[in-house]
């Protein structure tokens, strides 16, 4: 059952999805109503909150309002505010670098490994340089894994070498060479003034300089690593969020095969 009235404003609706001009959606298409927050180096008063304000105007915010407002300290307030944003971007320009692998199971993934390579592939990870997260890492390496995924460990053809947090770029190389490894695989967190740049970067010119930097299929992840910021920085392949033990093996052991460092055939 609907009214006369219900139906009009229905019919006022616009409806039309134009791909060029991608707008984000909320209650319509084309509102594109957003939300957003920071926090502000001011006391939480009607001055900051006005500040807010003007400034989500500034940042392409129409019609912004402060939905939410917290003192986080006498000299700091947490602000959410609501707006329409006035950008757009096109959608059919867009192109991305993405990891190109079709993800095999655990057990896919031994198969493969015993029919393509023959014996257990070697794998290290850490969470390097002063990055002490390390649930990232134990995701993809422990052996309950994580999200319905198993880890590394739990593979039957993989040799999996979880070195912890922490660990200095020098101290990672050393042990992947001693360790024989196929694999290196670096977690990193904190993005904080780009260190995370710095610490892969580092990494890469480490193993340049040792003359090994081939001799390794090199991989990093992180809640803010794109495949495509990896390959920038010299490293085989990147993995974010929602990517798990099977993606990362199964592309890494693919990629050991293209690179003939599996049998020979
Ligand atoms: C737990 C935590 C901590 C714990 C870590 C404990 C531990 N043992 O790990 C503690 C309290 C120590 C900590 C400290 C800090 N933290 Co902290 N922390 C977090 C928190 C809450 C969760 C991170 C996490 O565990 N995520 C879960 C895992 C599973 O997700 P993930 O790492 O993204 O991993 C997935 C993928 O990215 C990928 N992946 C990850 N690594 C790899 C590696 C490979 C090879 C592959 C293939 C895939 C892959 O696979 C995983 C599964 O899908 C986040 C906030 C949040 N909610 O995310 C902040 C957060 C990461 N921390 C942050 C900060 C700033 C810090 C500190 C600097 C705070 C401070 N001022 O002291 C310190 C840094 C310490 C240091 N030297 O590193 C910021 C980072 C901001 C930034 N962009 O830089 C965050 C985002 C919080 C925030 N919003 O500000 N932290």
């Amino acid at each position: 059952m609907s009214s006369g009235l219900y139906n009009t404003h229905k019919a006022d609706f616009d409806k039309t999805l134009d791909l060029t001009k991608l707008k984000p959606y909320g209650d319509t298409m084309n509102d594109g109503k957003v939300q957003m927050s920071f926090t502000l180096p001011v006391k939480n008063d009607d001055k900051g909150t006005e500040a807010a304000r003007i400034l989500a105007k500034k940042m392409g915010l129409s019609e912004p309002s402060v939905a939410f407002n917290q003192s986080l300290d006498t000299e700091y307030t947490f602000y959410v505010v609501y707006g329409s944003c006035t950008h757009t971007v096109d959608y059919t320009d867009i192109h991305v670098q993405a990891v190109e692998t079709t993800t095999m199971e655990m057990e896919e993934c031994n198969e493969y490994i015993r029919e393509h390579i023959g014996r257990k592939v070697v794998m290290v990870g850490a969470s390097t340089g002063t990055d002490a997260h390390t649930v990232g890492i134990d995701a993809i390496m422990n052996r309950k894994g994580f999200a319905g995924h198993y880890g590394l460990e739990r593979y039957e053809m993989i040799e999996a070498y979880n070195l912890g947090a922490q660990v200095p770029n020098e101290e990672f190389v050393k042990k992947a060479i001693e360790l024989n490894a196929d694999v290196l695989l670096v977690s990193q967190t904190v993005t904080q003034k780009d260190v995370h740049i710095q610490n892969l970067t580092e990494l890469i010119e480490l193993l340049e300089a040792e003359g090994v930097r081939d001799r390794f299929i090199v991989i990093c992840g992180g809640a803010r690593i794109t495949h495509e910021l990896a390959k920038e920085l010299g490293y085989d392949a990147g993995f974010g969020p929602q990517k798990y033990a099977d993606d990362v093996a199964s592309f890494a052991v693919e990629e050991m095969v293209k690179r003939g460092m599996g049998k020979k055939a």
